[in-house]
């Protein structure tokens, strides 16, 4: 009896010590996944958008009345557009941008990126050093591939909506 439990134990610590063995493998393995510097397929979707600021000089039921600014310190370039008073009282300011506007990848990563024409009828972009001036309409797609071969930054931008329809691609080093 003392023999048969001694093996039943012997054999549950041989049991427990697969188990451990097993999982400090499989916390090795994912461990060195994480590390490996395998460049890897980075895809991103970019939407053309806009952000719209709706009020009026005599106020509405969700906001108090708001006067029309009388000096506007926004930018020429499109990126920033204001519209004159209606006949109602209501006015508004617009911004456009891409969402996102800032993409991280690693030196080596394939990136796709999938610009869509969300809001917005028209947009004519460029992604610096890879993808000459293209244009793009609303609910159309354009597709621009490369390989990020050297830390840095590549911008992106709007030129219909300058100066702020603008986003960075940051390209960090594979550790
Ligand atoms: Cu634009």
């Amino acid at each position: 009896m003392k023999n048969l439990n001694k093996g039943i134990i012997a054999g549950l610590t041989i049991a427990v010590i697969g188990i451990i063995a097993t999982i400090s493998l499989g916390g090795t393995m994912s461990g060195h996944i994480g590390i490996a510097s395998a460049a890897t397929q980075k895809t991103f979707y970019i939407a053309t958008v806009h952000l719209d600021g709706i009020t009026s000089i005599y106020g509405t039921s969700e906001h108090p009345p708001e006067p029309y600014p009388t000096t506007s310190m926004l930018p020429s370039g499109g990126g920033f557009v204001i519209k004159k008073i209606d006949d109602k009282g209501g006015w508004k300011v617009r911004q456009y941008m891409f969402a996102p506007s800032q993409i991280v990848v690693h030196q080596g990563d394939q990136v796709t990126l999938n610009f869509v024409d969300v809001q917005g009828p028209e947009h004519m972009i460029t992604v610096d050093g890879i993808a000459p001036e293209f244009d793009i309409h609303r609910g159309e797609m354009k597709t621009i591939n490369f390989t990020a071969d050297q830390v840095g930054t590549i911008n992106y931008w709007c030129s219909m909506h300058e100066p702020n329809m603008r986003g960075e691609i940051v390209v960090l080093p594979r550790t």
